[in-house]
């Protein structure tokens, strides 16, 4: 065995689903029920204390698991902010599967897991871009979760909102070249054989591409602002930023130590170097440290090791001979449903599929379906968007509410 992880033969064979789906298929099939055709659909069940909305993500590898199998697929698209309920506390249905329940009865496990990644690492990288503003974010979470994910965290985190990913697998996925600066560990080596760890900054301008802009990372040995100051002696023009990752132990306010760097190396003429800060940041210390005057945000483990969103597939309509029959469990909502949302207020509305588009209770205006077909008997109807298109998508919305 080498390294744990599920391949993906393995998920598309059902091999990571929960064991009593396997049972519950055995005894339908037994009792000849397997084909019974159901519908049943995907809930938000909690998100984290703080958060009001989510970035629903995740539904195109769902859709890629299905594929092949006897299902129907409604969905809410990739990328769309949500909220668990509706404008009147309704669940709000973000994808609904309709088919013989033996089709897909092994696949819940691995649906809910797709989408709890994927929305809960876009959701926090929306969060951080949105706590950012304008300025850049890069996801550096790749060290801080397993390595078979690593390119799963950085597309996510770019869908979400994040500016560049360091993971070369992740930045490949997404088609961007890999962001990133320079170790400790370079410094390290030039001090202890060369005796000058700034020599590391000259040689790493002499050795990488020039198309990478040169940031230094400026905290191994001195204080910040002295190694700012001689990385901007050193590089000059060619100095496109340096990188501070002040250790815990010298932390104490991060923002005076922005601030005291970015005003020394004006006061010392160099006016156009920026500003990364990395270690520990969130949504939460992100605003200060912008204020202070931050201009890129190195985030790691906020968004690789971010709360998922829990979801839930709940059976809500059996067909019995030619009829649809609501039926559903305690604490969900019985019947088939169409989700609609009033893109002026933002304001959504679930109903029964058979009482037919609302108007906004806000605005009176005619209200838009959310869930839409994705896929036809196990044939994927929709476009994969480009996650360049999908991070618009989300910044666009995210200008649009509160954090
Ligand atoms: C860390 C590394 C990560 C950053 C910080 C993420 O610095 O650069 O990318 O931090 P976070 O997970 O707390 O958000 P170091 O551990 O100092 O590593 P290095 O010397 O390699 O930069």
């Amino acid at each position: 065995m080498s390294f744990i992880y599920a391949l993906p033969d393995e998920i598309k064979s059902g091999k990571t689903t929960d064991v009593y789906f396997e049972r519950t298929l055995q005894t339908l099939t037994g009792e000849g029920l397997d084909r019974v055709e159901v519908a049943a659909e995907v809930t938000i069940s909690a998100i984290p204390e703080d958060y009001k909305w989510v970035v629903y993500a995740g539904s195109i590898e769902v859709l890629r698991l299905l594929e092949g199998k006897r299902v129907n697929v409604y969905s809410v698209p990739e990328a769309t902010l949500l909220r668990p309920a509706d404008y009147r506390g309704v669940r709000m249905p973000v994808m609904v599967v309709e088919g013989p329940y033996g089709e897909f009865a092994l696949y819940e496990t691995a649906l809910l897991g797709f989408l709890a990644a994927a929305s809960g690492i876009a959701t926090k990288a929306a969060r951080v871009k949105k706590a950012a503003e304008d300025k850049i974010v890069l996801s550096f979470g790749a060290r801080r979760t397993h390595p078979a994910i690593a390119p799963c965290v950085d597309y996510y985190a770019y869908i979400g909102g994040c500016d560049g990913v360091s993971c070369v697998k992740g930045a490949e996925l997404i088609s961007i070249p890999p962001s990133g600066t320079m170790p400790h560990s370079l410094m390290i080596v030039f001090r202890a054989v060369r005796g000058d760890h700034t020599q590391a900054w000259l040689a790493f301008d002499k050795h990488v591409d020039p198309r990478v802009p040169r940031v230094v990372l400026a905290d191994t040995f001195w204080d910040e602002t002295e190694e700012a100051l001689k990385a901007a002696e050193l590089l000059g023009d060619k100095l496109w930023g340096v990188r501070l990752d002040t250790p815990g132990s010298r932390r104490g306010n991060m923002t005076s130590i922005v601030r005291e760097v970015k005003w020394k190396l004006k006061a010392a003429g160099y006016t156009n170097v920026k500003i990364v800060v990395s270690g520990g940041l969130n949504e939460y210390s992100i605003p200060a440290l912008a204020e202070a005057g931050a201009d890129v945000f190195g985030v790691g483990s906020a968004i690789a090791n971010a709360p998922y969103i829990d979801y839930a597939l709940d059976i809500v309509s059996v067909k019995v001979g030619e009829k649809w029959v609501p039926i559903a469990k305690r604490g969900k909502y019985s019947g088939k449903k169409q989700a609609y949302r009033c893109w002026e207020c933002l304001i959504d509305l679930v109903v029964l599929e058979s009482e037919g588009a609302p108007n906004c209770p806000r605005c009176g205006r005619p209200m838009q379906p959310l869930l839409v077909k994705v896929m036809e008997q196990g044939k994927i109807l929709v476009e994969v968007e480009p996650p360049q298109k999908l991070r618009e998508k989300v910044l666009s919305q995210i200008k649009r509410v509160e954090l």
